[in-house]
């Protein structure tokens, strides 16, 4: 498996942007040290999807920071990115490490301890738990409260991310629960200063994990 640092990790959204506010937006992110980062696109084809992923690769690359791409294990593969995310509906989890083998880093969507325990069983390499937050952005998720991400967090050996709604003014609910890092789109997406906000929210989040 690759080694990755999930600290803070910023999931894209490239709503309501131009290809290249979206692309300067990611490069403001990844100056301002964000450590890992999903490609989420939810509406274009696959040639779209393929085609920015490789934009973002070549940007993610520069600052040596893995890219994942959410949902889809082919445009993953097609521009040899590092990682996948997979959601509860998305392809199984085994059947993508079996597709992709132990170099690739495959994280999952769980919001129970049992869901948990399966992504882990069959070859996740890290979790994303929420919302903990109502969120604005366009997801299909529940509420997931701090004593499930704690559960979660507390059951398996895989780096546990906390995501939904969380920003700066509120990830102190966070404190003392086993996760790894947090998960944010629109702190950082709508933020008027990517590359600020980002420092000040990996500068936050170091501090509420204590490294
Ligand atoms: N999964 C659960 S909440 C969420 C996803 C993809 C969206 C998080 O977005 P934001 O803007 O950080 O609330
Ligand atoms: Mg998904």
């Amino acid at each position: 498996m690759k080694r990755f640092d999930p600290t803070l990790y910023f999931i894209t959204d490239s709503t309501g942007f131009s290809q290249d506010e979206f692309l300067y937006k990611i490069e403001q992110a990844l100056e301002g040290g964000v450590t890992l980062l999903q490609l989420r696109e939810k509406e274009k084809s696959t040639m779209e999807y393929i085609d920015l992923a490789c934009k973002v690769h070549n940007l993610t690359k520069k600052y040596n920071v893995p890219l994942i791409i959410d949902d889809r294990v082919d445009v993953a593969l097609a521009v040899n990115s590092e990682g996948v995310h997979l959601g509860q509906s998305d392809m199984p989890v085994c059947t993508a490490r079996k597709i992709l083998g132990s170099d690739y880093i495959i994280g999952a969507t769980a919001k129970t301890v049992l869901q948990a325990q399966k992504a882990y069983s069959e070859g996740a390499d890290y979790l994303g738990v929420g919302a903990i937050y109502p969120t604005t952005t366009k997801v299909k998720t529940i509420i997931t409260s701090t004593q499930t991400l704690s559960d979660i967090a507390d059951t398996v050996p895989i780096p546990v991310n906390a995501i939904g709604g969380l920003n700066k003014d509120n990830i102190d609910i966070l404190k003392g629960i086993g996760i790894s890092g947090i998960c944010v789109v629109s702190a950082i997406m709508k933020a008027s200063d990517p590359k600020v906000e980002t420092e000040i929210l990996l500068k936050m989040t170091k501090n509420l994990l204590s490294i």
